[in-house]
């Protein structure tokens, strides 16, 4: 009995000692003390021992017990120990490491431009109207006296949605220009607008041209309104796009939508006007179009031209942003490379 007893015992330590999960720790707890462990099998074989020696191989037996007991509560407490201590370690936050950055977002180059414009014009009183991109023939070209047989309206520069030749025609709007016949429409006079937005013509993709590009064109309509506001409004635009110094000019041109027609230019803001390499040496450059609105547009419309005279004018969004950021080629406002974007 005695022997037996020594030989669970070196067998329960070694395994104790060996045992390095909290699991493995408990089966062995269960197969030696459990109901069917080998220690109170022992004890139930207290039958077969002389009832003199009793005592003694009860008292040998219950300090195994409890020497077995000890060792496995210590050894659980080491167990805990190294999982506590690898957990730690495998959790530690370096609290001296700079934190990652949330990378923030940033208006495109367009954007901001377009931003800058509408600032000028709500600052003037215009409202900024917005409108289809996919449009009828009608609003796109006929209400703005083009005629059928314009170059603009040929297949080779505008995309044509549904292509009825004749009435019912449509197509990529190729100006902004139907918004403002839709507002014109609508009878409320009097109009002070811009209409921003993107625009579309089958050219092929260089440094300064884009199928898909962005307008900016603007109305005004009310009585009494002449040239005179035009090339206010305009210089008045102007300064306040490029600078206070910058000074316009006006060379007569021809659009079937306006009568007269002219192009304005703007003193170079890089010479000032004596002439660099940015203006070509002349000292100027060319930024929008504009006229007053012939007035068999005004008619077509519903406006009699008797009673309400107006002016329009149209400027290219990227040739702004080009101009105000000095980029050089178009092509870098629709690749989306973050390290050119984050430049302005
Ligand atoms: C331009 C140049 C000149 C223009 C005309 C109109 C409307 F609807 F009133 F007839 N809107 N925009 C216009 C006039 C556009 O772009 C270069």
């Amino acid at each position: 009995m005695k022997s037996k007893l020594e030989q669970i015992r070196a067998k329960v330590v070694s395994q104790i000692m060996d045992c390095d999960s909290a699991d493995k720790l408990n089966e062995i707890k269960v197969s030696i003390l459990g109901k069917k462990g080998e220690l109170t099998d022992l004890l139930k074989s207290m039958r077969d021992v002389q009832p003199e020696d009793r005592p003694k191989v009860g008292q040998m037996v219950n300090e195994t017990r409890a020497e077995i007991e000890k060792l496995l509560d210590e050894r659980k407490a080491k167990i805990e120990k190294v999982v506590r201590e690898a957990k730690l370690k495998a959790e530690v936050i370096d609290v001296t490491l700079p934190a990652s950055k949330s990378e923030l977002g940033h208006r495109h180059p367009n954007s901001i431009a377009l931003e800058e414009v509408e600032r000028i014009f709500v600052g003037m009183g215009y409202d900024v109207v917005e409108g289809p991109e996919v449009e009828k023939d009608y609003y796109n070209f006929e209400a703005l006296n083009i005629p059928a047989d314009h170059p603009a309206k040929d297949e080779q520069d505008t995309f044509y949605v549904v292509n009825g030749i004749g009435a019912g025609e449509i197509l990529l709007r190729t100006q902004t220009s139907g918004v403002q016949v839709h507002e014109m429409e609508k009878g409320k006079l009097p109009i002070r607008m811009i209409a921003p937005g993107r625009v579309f013509r089958s050219d092929e993709v260089d440094a300064t041209h884009s199928p898909c590009f962005h307008q900016i064109e603007g109305l005004v309509i009310d009585r009494h309104i002449t040239f005179a506001d035009l090339k206010g409004t305009l210089a008045e635009f102007a300064r306040a796009l490029f600078g206070e110094e910058t000074k316009v000019k006006f060379r007569p041109h021809h659009f079937p939508f306006t009568e007269p027609s002219a192009e304005m230019d703007v003193t170079c803001f890089k010479c000032g006007g004596k002439g660099c390499r940015f203006c070509k040496g002349s000292g100027w450059i060319e930024i929008l179009g504009c006229g007053m609105v012939h007035p068999h547009v005004l008619e077509m419309s519903g406006i009699d031209p008797e009673e309400y005279t107006g002016f329009a004018f149209g400027v290219g969004l990227e040739r702004i942003a080009l101009l105000k950021y000095e980029i050089d080629d178009m092509r870098l406002l629709y690749e989306n490379d973050i390290r050119f974007l984050r430049q302005f």
